[in-house]
């Protein structure tokens, strides 16, 4: 049987981290789950601590210093997922906005022949729960916005709950990555669609966090608007200075 290895970056989410390690661990499938916490004032990472002496084989936790950023944290869990010979790595919000149980959906989505399952808001129609209206029109042209500049087709172009296939991350230069928030979550999808993989989009429904608070900023907002330009003309010039060698 292929691990499968699901990445949680928390920071601050003593009222969730719990309540989620418990709702992975009681899916009718074997998912091993990797927190990467960056050292949260409210100690999140000793509550894992505490749980994983009830699943020491299968609950992991990476502490960092000081919070450095969801792209960073998740780039750590990839390189141990490889480490660790994970065939599948998922990504997941530890605030209940992705729902555990569609965790199966994107694992079959990669079982059946996608190299990235991406688990999606709007596939069909707007299915997002909680949001205040205006967080849900930024959230949709956002998504329309990279398309038409990257030319992806891909909808939910800044989920966050997602499946790779080791191949992919194998295959990233993670190096090469240089975003931390919603522009990381752009540019991974971007460097997948780039190198060829095969992306398949599964429709979930997300829900706004009722517990803990917000780590989303102006800045992160910034950093996507901005950086999916970047992306673009970096990738371009890459390509241009390819074919004019
Ligand atoms: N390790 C780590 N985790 C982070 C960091 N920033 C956010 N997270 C976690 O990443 C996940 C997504 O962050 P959220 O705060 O839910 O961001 P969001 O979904 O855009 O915004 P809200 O749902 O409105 O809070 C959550 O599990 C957070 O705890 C960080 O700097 N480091
Ligand atoms: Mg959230």
């Amino acid at each position: 049987m292929d691990k499968a290895l699901v990445i949680i970056p928390t920071y601050n989410e003593k009222e969730n981290i719990e309540k989620m390690i418990i709702a992975i661990f009681s899916l009718p499938a074997l998912y091993d789950i990797l927190i990467v916490d960056d050292g949260s004032p409210d100690g999140t990472a000793t509550i894992v601590k505490r749980l994983k002496t009830s699943w020491p084989q299968r609950l992991f936790i990476l502490e960092r210093e000081g919070k450095q950023g969801l792209g960073t944290a998740y780039i750590l869990g990839f390189r141990w997922a490889l480490a660790n010979n994970y065939e599948y790595a998922f990504e997941m919000d530890a605030d209940f906005s992705h729902n555990p149980a569609d965790l199966i959906k994107l694992y079959n989505a990669c079982r059946n022949g996608a190299d990235l399952a991406i688990g999606s808001r709007y596939k069909s129609g707007v299915n997002v729960v909680n949001w205040p209206m205006g967080r849900v029109l930024m959230s949709y042209f956002a998504s329309v916005y990279v398309r038409i500049i990257t030319g992806m087709k891909i909808y939910d172009t800044t989920s966050g709950f997602k499946c790779y296939r080791r191949i992919v991350l194998e295959t990233i230069e993670f190096d090469k990555i240089k975003f931390k928030g919603y522009a990381f979550q752009i540019e991974m999808k971007f460097t997948a669609w780039k190198h060829g993989f095969r992306i398949a989009e599964v429709p979930i429904i997300f829900t706004d966090r009722s517990e803990g608070t917000s780590k989303m900023s102006g800045g992160i907002f910034n950093e996507a608007l901005w950086g999916v330009l970047r992306i673009k003309l970096r990738s371009f010039f890459r390509s241009y200075k390819k074919t004019s060698r």
